[in-house]
């Protein structure tokens, strides 16, 4: 299903992704956080919508009647973007995976599991976190099946918040990509991923724009005579984000000072 925006004259469409919320401790996670805020503050003034497209956690995992403690800065800014009629939209991650109706409720802010399309103001948009997309990276796939099938997520689901979450948390700053110590280096055209699949989906599909995360490194790449793909980058090292002005699609880097 596609999805419409109207987009009113002089509105823009915001994207980021990968904050990473979290990590890799709290002190540098809340630095981060209040830099998000601020820049969510400067993107409000002319934002018809934003779109967060994974990762916003480093780990969330949402039992029935519990959420993880902390992000309060971030999750109250989203409440006031919405309640001032602001729309925002959320994609899961890799590492954010285990949300469970709170976003919907708490913030009247959707959620989605897989990638999605869109029509704003008639340029057509694929917009995915974009882990498990294209070739290779079979145990992942494996894994992210794992993680999202419904009798693994009650196992763990049942084990104390304390543990689970701690537990979580150790697996999750484990991996490389969590804590942005090592910069991604760019894999060349032919082999980025995101961009195999993205031209794979232009086979039978046009867009305009590919939007997807996950990369941690900011990447506009032409995939098409009419087509880009463009990576969100991250907040652990780039602070980039991509904004859509009605008729192009820009990466930029949050010029947002720190907030010492
Ligand atoms: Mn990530």
């Amino acid at each position: 299903m596609q999805h419409h925006i109207h987009l009113p004259e002089g509105k823009k469409v915001y994207f980021a992704s990968d904050f990473h919320l979290g990590a890799p401790n709290a002190t540098a996670s809340r630095e981060r956080e209040k830099r998000i805020v601020q820049w969510l503050n400067e993107v409000s003034k002319d934002a018809g919508h934003i779109f967060l497209v994974g990762d916003i956690f480093d780990f969330w995992f949402e039992y029935k009647e519990v959420i993880p403690k902390g992000y309060t800065r971030l999750l109250g800014k989203l409440a006031e973007l919405r309640d001032n009629g602001i729309g925002i939209s959320v994609f899961i991650g890799n590492h954010d995976m285990w949300m469970n109706g709170y976003f919907e409720e708490e913030l009247a802010i959707p959620v989605y599991y897989e990638p999605q399309t869109y029509d704003i103001g008639g340029k057509l948009f694929y917009i995915g976190h974009g882990d498990g997309l294209g070739p290779g990276d079979h145990g992942y796939k494996l894994l992210k099946k794992v993680f999202r099938n419904p009798v693994c997520r009650w196992l763990f689901s049942v084990i104390h918040p304390s543990w689970g979450i701690a537990l979580a948390n150790y697996f999750s700053r484990k991996s490389r990509s969590a804590t942005g110590m090592e910069l991604e280096k760019f894999l060349g055209e032919e082999n980025e991923w995101l961009a195999i699949y993205s031209k794979e989906v232009l086979q039978h599909t046009h867009f305009d724009y590919f939007i997807y995360g996950h990369r941690h490194l900011p990447m506009d790449l032409q995939v098409g005579a009419n087509s880009r793909y463009i990576n969100l980058g991250d907040w652990l090292n780039y602070f980039s984000y991509a904004v859509f002005d009605g008729t192009n699609t820009e990466l930029k880097y949050s010029g947002v000072k720190d907030l010492v």
